[in-house]
């Protein structure tokens, strides 16, 4: 079975002003449906046509086939980008990510600092992501298509896309201005905090 473009977890319109219906557009439309496609194309015929995504982007993050691997976590790191944004997103976190985030970098403000920080400062393209390790919450930041997602006991809450196709219709050089809103206005903290549930339930299990 192919895989498949996720739809959008809500209208295209509903993120703006913030980030346009134009950049979804662009960004959903031909980019992730890009991945997509190259993905694809790349595994049929091979074996690993049928194993799910997660364990493609293991495989070959493992073997070093860059050309699969590029395209499977971009198609990954994606569905995971809009998934951790929401139209009435942003203000404080809830549940128990805000208790981790207070005990692991000290307050709200810090994580702020220290996420919109690695997302300033990845050179070029890529992502700032907030990750679980061993039950400790962790800012990182990666380059192009590299994901945590290939770290052993790591597992991913939140993500930003810092390549300048997710911001420069709106915000042309200005990123530190896109990491403003995306941190105050679309985080969506339930998912977030679902994610660090799930990742506890898997520790527990
Ligand atoms: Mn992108």
């Amino acid at each position: 079975m192919a895989f498949e473009l996720p739809d959008l977890p809500y209208e295209r319109d509903a993120l703006a002003p913030l980030i346009s219906a134009r950049t979804l557009d662009f960004h959903h439309g031909k980019h992730h449906k890009g991945y997509v496609d190259k993905l694809n194309k790349a595994v049929d015929g091979t074996e690993l046509a049928g194993k799910s995504l997660e364990d493609v982007i293991r495989a070959t993050s493992a073997s070093g086939d860059m050309s699969v691997f590029n395209n499977a976590a971009q198609a990954w790191n994606h569905a995971f980008y809009w998934r951790s944004m929401a139209p009435d997103g942003g203000g404080a976190p809830r549940g128990a990510v805000a208790k981790l985030i207070d005990r692991d970098f000290g307050s709200f403000a810090a994580f702020k600092t220290a996420f919109a920080n690695a997302g300033a400062t990845q050179f070029g393209s890529g992502w700032a992501w907030l990750v679980a390790k061993n039950g400790k919450l962790e800012v990182r930041q990666t380059a192009n298509a590299e994901t945590p997602l290939t770290e052993a006991g790591v597992t991913p809450l939140l993500t930003m896309d810092v390549w300048e196709h997710a911001y420069y219709l709106d915000y042309q050089n200005k990123r530190p201005d896109y990491i403003a809103a995306f941190l105050d206005e679309l985080v969506d903290w339930d998912f977030v905090d679902a994610n660090l549930t799930a990742a506890a339930e898997a520790t527990a299990g």
